[in-house]
């Protein structure tokens, strides 16, 4: 069967009861619903008027079918032909979300992955080099430093993205309470404790040994220079630590807190011992403020990748926020107030940007001054409303801008997950204001991840009609294994000259994206990458249960 791919569908798939729109480049006029199963019409609709699309320069048509709402499997037909096919069915999410977190299980370091787990991605143990020497005089060594997950298609394990990952996982854990129901197949899988919060546990263990004595913690752990494409088990060349860095520290600060709480119910002994690591992380960071340059440089032989970051005042306000909420004290929340101060945005998530999380965590706390409240929700507002525009205007329904003589376009390094980032703000609005206003926007750029988009490419392993099949991930390409592990999400197309790949030449900038695993500025993946969808999709998943 040949498609259509001129015809973008959600490949996952529409809720019965929500907007459901694919984007055809070519034809306007007449569209059918073809039910696959019986080969049928089920419904005919129209789009007459052209849309443009400014970010790819070119006329598409909105194939509106919001109000066929039978479930079901079908495809759209125009009159080229039949787009991939998709579902619609209630929770639409519900197998893709999980899968989104298992991810993290596929990528432990130190453990084997057994095959009633992993299935035909098993794997030995790997990384088992007990003690690493600290660059850059190596004459110090961390004792132990085994465990955690591979940051992404690389073996390095770095604090600042494990930051990101342990507050979206804690915060799905809260916000999204059906998620504690999930069984994830894992080791861990009917110990009690929800699966998100067991997976999490693998990464905060090894997060635990990268604290020195005196708070700090070291930046990252990774050889000196990135393996071949080779099984983890086969990687022998020797792990080194990194330097105490600020923005890992700070960040640590804050998400041994969040992670403190949310186990404090499970497992009181492990929920303290973050507790204390937390305080000693934040008392070490504001302590070194103006001791410790700011922004990470890479220190030899510690190679692999930066994660700088010139700004550490963010990390430092959502460590606030979260020891605020944890204790209840109010001097963490004049420090909060003081950080307020500094110049960095207040609504930002991701691996570098954090001051959102902190907004997000001052908003939960229920002891908080009302006027310092009033003013953080505004500014979670505010860049949720910005945000709420773009999706508004764009053709794919996508909350993502173009490059004009103002701004640079959001199709950067990891454009997927920079736009599940932009999400944070909208989730957090929408739930601390008790709105679905922006549920439309949230679903809308769900469905570009899936597919419709101008490559129709489903962005996520194992799901959809035509996924990525080539990550720029070591295992994935060495397991010998025809598909990969699934619920990965891509980084996504990458426009910027130098780096976007090799075949992007002229290419619109939502097209500049290649499944080839040498893509790594377009394909490679992340752990950071997909806590950060994982967060989007729960919130979906939560509200269709
Ligand atoms: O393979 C590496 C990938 O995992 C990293 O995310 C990426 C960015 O740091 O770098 C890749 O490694 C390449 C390096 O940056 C440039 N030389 C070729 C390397 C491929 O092994
Ligand atoms: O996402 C990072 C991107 O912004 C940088 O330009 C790039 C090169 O330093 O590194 C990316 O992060 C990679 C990290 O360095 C190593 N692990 C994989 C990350 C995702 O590609
Ligand atoms: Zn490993």
């Amino acid at each position: 069967m040949e498609y259509n791919k001129d015809i973008a569908v959600n490949q996952v798939g529409y809720e019965p009861k929500h907007s459901k729109v694919a984007v055809a480049k070519d034809i306007g006029g007449e569209f059918r619903v073809i039910d696959i199963e019986k080969d049928e019409i089920v419904y005919t609709g129209r789009a007459d008027k052209p849309v443009f699309d400014t970010t790819n320069e070119q006329n598409v048509y909105k194939y509106d079918f919001s109000e066929f709402e039978t479930c079901g499997k079908y495809c759209i037909e125009n009159d080229n032909g039949r787009s991939y096919p998709f579902e619609i069915k209630q929770n639409v999410y519900k197998d893709i979300f999980p899968a989104m977190i298992k991810m993290l299980y596929f990528q432990r370091c130190g453990f084997e992955l057994e095959e009633k787990y992993a299935g035909v991605y098993k794997h030995a143990a790997c990384h088992l080099q007990k003690s690493a020497k600290i660059a850059p005089d190596c004459t110090e060594s961390l004792p132990d430093v085994t465990g955690g997950w591979h940051d992404a298609g690389d073996y390095g394990r770095y604090i600042t993205p494990a930051n990101q990952c342990i507050h979206n996982l804690c915060y799905i854990n809260e916000l999204y309470p059906s998620s504690r129901a999930m069984n994830l197949n894992i080791p861990e899988s009917g110990n009690g404790v929800p699966d998100v919060l067991n997976e999490a546990r693998w990464e905060l263990e090894w997060m635990l040994k990268m604290q020195d004595m005196n708070g700090g913690v070291h930046h990252k752990l990774c050889t000196t220079d990135f393996p071949d494409l080779i099984m983890p088990e086969t990687d022998k060349a020797e792990i080194f630590v990194s330097p105490v860095s600020l923005q890992a520290t700070a960040g640590f600060a804050a998400s041994m807190a969040a992670a403190s709480r949310a186990w404090r119910e499970y497992d009181r002994a492990f929920s303290d011992r973050m507790f204390g690591a937390s305080i000693r992380a934040y008392d070490f960071a504001k302590a070194n403020i103006d001791v410790i340059p700011v922004e990470y440089k890479e220190v030899p032989p510690c190679g692999g990748g930066t994660y700088g970051d010139a700004c550490c005042y963010d990390e430092l306000y959502w460590a606030a926020a979260e020891l605020f909420r944890t204790t209840g004290d109010k001097k963490y929340e004049e420090d909060f107030k003081e950080f307020y101060k500094e110049n960095f945005p207040k609504d930002k998530a991701g691996a570098y940007d954090q001051g959102g999380y902190g907004s997000l965590c001052y908003c939960l706390c229920e002891n908080a001054d009302e006027k310092m409240k009033a003013q953080v929700l505004a500014d979670l507002v505010e860049a949720a409303d910005k945000r709420y525009e773009v999706f508004e205007n764009n053709a794919y329904e996508v909350a993502m801008k173009e490059a004009n003589e103002s701004q640079e376009s959001d199709y950067y390094w990891g454009s997927n997950a920079g736009l599940t980032n932009a999400l944070f703000a909208m989730i957090s609005a929408a739930k601390l204001l008790k709105t679905d206003h922006y549920d439309e926007c949230i679903r809308g750029c769900a469905s570009y991840l899936f597919g419709r988009n101008i490559i129709s490419k489903c962005y996520v392993t194992g799901y959809g009609s035509d996924s990525m099949m080539h990550p720029h991930h070591r295992a994935a390409e060495s397991d010998g294994v025809e598909a990969p592990m699934p619920g990965y999400i891509s980084g996504g197309p990458n426009d910027r000259p130098g780096q976007r790949p090799w075949d992007a030449e002229g290419k619109p900038s939502a097209a500049c994206y290649i499944d080839h695993v040498w893509s790594f500025t377009s394909n490679e993946v992340a752990i950071y990458w997909n806590t950060s969808a994982a967060f989007v999709l729960g919130y979906l998943y939560e509200i269709d249960k």
